[in-house]
């Protein structure tokens, strides 16, 4: 049999796809495959590989397997990475437009959160990111963060003031804990489950799912519910992928990143709604009665500062949406 026709042969059978080739992605994130990061992570993926028959497909690096939020995104920058699924902490040091977002008590609630990144306001922000090399796919979902220590039940800033807690490596929030009281200390998070184990800080604040995925509850036996910020996440995508993606493809991918935003933010809902309890059972005590009003009264120096930095009617305008 000539050499064409054998392979016309193995074509047929095999179907032609058998043919093209598979693009491996490198996807990472902080915390379990089961956890939300890894929920959303999975249906864009899934997404993905499906919506390119196959052309694509990933590879998961959940843990912090590729090292710390701020580390990915500078490999996605470098293109040694494909695919990051971050929070918000380090981002801003890349994109600055992305800063206005983790300022304390700026959301009421996750439908608020939800609706401006969803929005206008959040699609412009997206838009910023290729001129710092980078791809932003769209909005994920870490959720709204809470504080847990190895000390007290914290009801109001006071009951804060003088702890040392590990912040993420963000300016906005250590400028707001700060008028808290908390002595902030950034860390990157792989590091944080040895600091609290060793005392090196006595507590942190994230929210739920990362709480549970992470199991702090068995280094941490204080939760108190403040709410004090909504912690956004991003699928990031390297520019060197991008850039080889045809026009189709890349529609692929842009859908795919709204569906692992959806199951992301049920995951984040399941877990503030169940997950509570489960850690309630591991032994933190949890204190959910937190003098909200304490906090955002504790915050107007902070709120001074932002309103320099970003525009008090940039913030409004936030606020302002229902
Ligand atoms: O993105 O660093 C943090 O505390 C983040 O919330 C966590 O890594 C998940």
């Amino acid at each position: 049999m000539k050499l064409g026709t054998l392979a016309a042969c193995l074509s047929l059978a095999l179907g032609a796809s058998a043919f093209a080739q598979t693009t491996t992605l490198k996807i990472g994130y902080a915390t379990t495959k089961e956890s939300h990061y890894g929920v959303g992570s999975t249906v864009f993926c899934d997404e993905v590989e499906k919506g390119t028959q196959g052309r694509y497909k990933c590879q998961h690096f959940p843990n912090s397997a590729l090292g710390g939020e701020r580390e990915q995104i500078e490999a996605i920058q470098l293109g040694t990475q494909d695919l990051v699924n971050t929070s918000t902490g380090p981002v801003g040091n890349f994109v600055p437009e992305v800063k206005i977002v983790d300022i304390p008590f700026l959301f009421r609630d996750y439908d608020h959160a939800r609706k401006v990144m969803d929005g206008p306001i959040g699609q412009d922000i997206l838009a910023k990111f290729p001129s710092k090399g980078i791809i932003a796919l769209g909005w994920t979902e870490n959720g709204f963060r809470h504080m847990t220590n190895s000390k007290r039940d914290i009801v109001k800033p006071s009951d804060a003031a003088g702890l040392k807690m590990r912040t993420m490596e963000n300016k906005v929030h250590m400028d707001g804990y700060r008028t808290f009281g908390i002595l902030p200390t950034p860390m990157a998070f792989p590091e944080l489950f040895g600091a609290l184990q060793q005392g090196t800080v006595d507590g942190q604040e994230n929210p739920i799912p990362v709480i549970l995925s992470s199991k702090f509850s068995q280094v941490q036996n204080h939760l108190s519910l403040t709410a004090h910020v909504y912690s956004p996440a991003l699928l990031l995508l390297s520019p060197k992928v991008w850039n080889k993606l045809s026009d189709a493809d890349k529609k692929v991918f842009l859908e795919a990143a709204k569906k692992a935003g959806a199951a992301q933010r049920k995951k984040v809902n399941e877990d503030e709604n169940n997950g509570i309890a489960q850690l309630e059972k591991d032994g933190m005590k949890v204190t959910r009665k937190v003098d909200g009003d304490a906090f955002r009264a504790a915050l107007k120096p902070a709120y001074a500062g932002y309103a320099k930095e970003f525009g008090a009617d940039n913030i409004k305008k936030i606020s302002d949406v229902q």
